[in-house]
């Protein structure tokens, strides 16, 4: 027998901008962008206007995820729909009141409330403006949308989350190009690194300030493991910096209050170095998480570069490390990502051991499939036996590191109902509860009514 610890978070997550759908939005966010002026670059040109059209059917999608076991769901506030006027953060009351009633529809289920505050969705007013997360002022008026969300809601939003994954916003924004604006600039990369840790400490000082009876406050990491392809030295060195630039860059300041030293030291050394202040590093010291999100798909396994790092032109991050294939490693062919559930428990000990021991929560894991159609039985329902596998594997990863003293509290599931994927769109499905885009008509799958069996034993025989 199997069991998780007392009122343990059977979840999912999703986001704003996956899942509301552009309904009666003000302002753009930079993916609504892309696709108005770009949606070629989308998967079957399928953008997210009506995404999985929650913003219209949210009360039912969240009787749905109950009956699906899950007590409790993450998703985001859009910063393109709260506000009203970007520049002054004055609310849209629309808006107000569409959150309202999720977060009301959420308690009547029984269902515990995570929010949000950024998942990648930046208006795009602010990048034109401003230039975006490369600018303070920007980060100053995160900080004032995140005043707002918490006022208007901390009477019964008690966990929050400062960012999603802000390591994706650097790589895919400014040194990979998958996202909008697709920009190839590693000081700019660092110095957005740098800005959206302090936009996280001022939006965890104006969480602090308001005193909410009961409240929390974290932030949700990609923490991607590192493995190095073999014990040479050469190998260790590429994931030592790997794992500086790919997970403490964001876990020490959110744990500790301060960057890596070695870090920095690499970026001084290689003179790309962001800019800060005094005060700002005392805000960074001051306004660390509560608890942490650990977002985790797939391991990330490196080896030394085949070329020299001072051989490479302009300084990008991974002139000191190449990914690298393990043979014979499990892969999920749809999504290409590796498949390694023994990460979780890697992460929990890193985490009991390096971390203080904070409280945690898986927020996301999960597996995209492709054209999960064909699994569909002569009821309609999708048998997504490989899913149950999955998500069976890493939880039990996840319990050994939990009985070895971790302290996780929760597990979140990407994501409730299929949604929207950035450049992905539709392709590939993660729901326990699937979507049929053209009728919006949701079924839950066989691993929905999996979960609800999990959930309501707190584990398994
Ligand atoms: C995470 C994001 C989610 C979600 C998920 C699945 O990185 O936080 O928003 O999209 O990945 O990835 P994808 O949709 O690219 O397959």
């Amino acid at each position: 027998m199997i069991t998780f610890p007392d009122n343990f978070w059977w979840g999912a997550a999703t986001s704003g901008p996956q899942s509301e759908g552009r309904f009666n939005k003000k302002h753009a966010n930079v993916f609504d962008y892309h696709f108005e002026i770009e949606p070629t670059a989308f998967h079957n040109q399928v953008g997210p206007d009506t995404a999985s059209n929650f913003y219209n059917s949210y009360q039912s999608d969240i009787k749905l995820m109950r009956q699906a076991g899950m007590n409790s769901l993450r998703t985001s506030i859009q910063w393109s729909r709260l506000i009203d006027d970007l520049e002054t953060n004055t609310v849209n009351q629309e808006a107000v009141d569409f959150y309202n009633k999720v977060i009301d529809s959420q308690l009547a289920e029984g269902m515990t409330p995570v929010m949000n505050l950024h998942h990648f969705d930046l208006p795009v007013e602010l990048y034109d403006k401003y230039g975006g997360w490369e600018s303070k002022k920007v980060v100053e008026l995160f900080a004032g949308f995140a005043k707002q969300c918490f006022q208007l809601f901390g009477d019964r939003v008690k966990h929050w989350a400062t960012h999603n994954e802000p390591m994706v916003v650097v790589e895919g924004q400014y040194l990979f190009q998958f996202h909008y604006p697709n920009i190839v600039d590693g000081k700019k990369a660092v110095q957005v690194a740098y800005n959206l840790n302090l936009a996280s400490a001022l939006a965890i000082k104006e969480f602090k300030a308001l005193n909410i009876p009961d409240g929390k406050i974290g932030t949700i990491l990609n923490l991607t493991p590192t493995y190095a392809a073999s014990e040479k030295a050469e190998d260790q060195e590429a994931a030592r910096i790997a794992e500086l630039w790919n997970n403490k860059l964001f876990l020490e300041p959110a744990i500790f209050g301060h960057f890596p030293h070695e870090l920095e030291e690499l970026l001084v050394k290689d003179n790309v170095m962001w800019k800060t202040t005094e005060a700002e590093a005392q805000v960074i010291k001051e306004n660390t998480v509560d608890f942490l999100g650990v977002n985790y798909y797939h391991p990330n396994r490196v080896k030394a570069p085949d070329l020299a790092p001072d051989s490479v032109g302009a300084w990008m991050p991974d002139r000191y490390y190449d990914a690298y294939d393990m043979p014979g490693r499990r892969v999920n062919l749809d999504r290409g990502w590796e498949i390694y559930p023994e990460a979780l428990y890697d992460i929990a000990i890193n985490i009991r051991d390096n971390y203080k021991n904070i409280p945690w929560y898986v927020s996301e894991n999960g597996m995209g499939v492709s054209n999960e159609e064909r699994f569909k039985n002569q009821e309609g329902m999708i048998e997504d036996d490989y899913r149950i596998d999955f998500v069976k594997e890493h939880l039990t990863w996840l319990h050994k590191g939990i009985a070895e003293g971790s302290d996780c509290f929760g597990y979140h599931m990407w994501t409730p109902i299929d949604c929207w994927s950035w450049l992905n769109s539709y392709k590939n499905r993660y729901g326990f509860i699937s979507n049929d885009i053209h009728t919006q008509i949701k079924t839950i799958k066989k691993s929905g009514h999996w979960f609800k069996t999990i959930s309501d034993q707190n584990g398994w025989e």
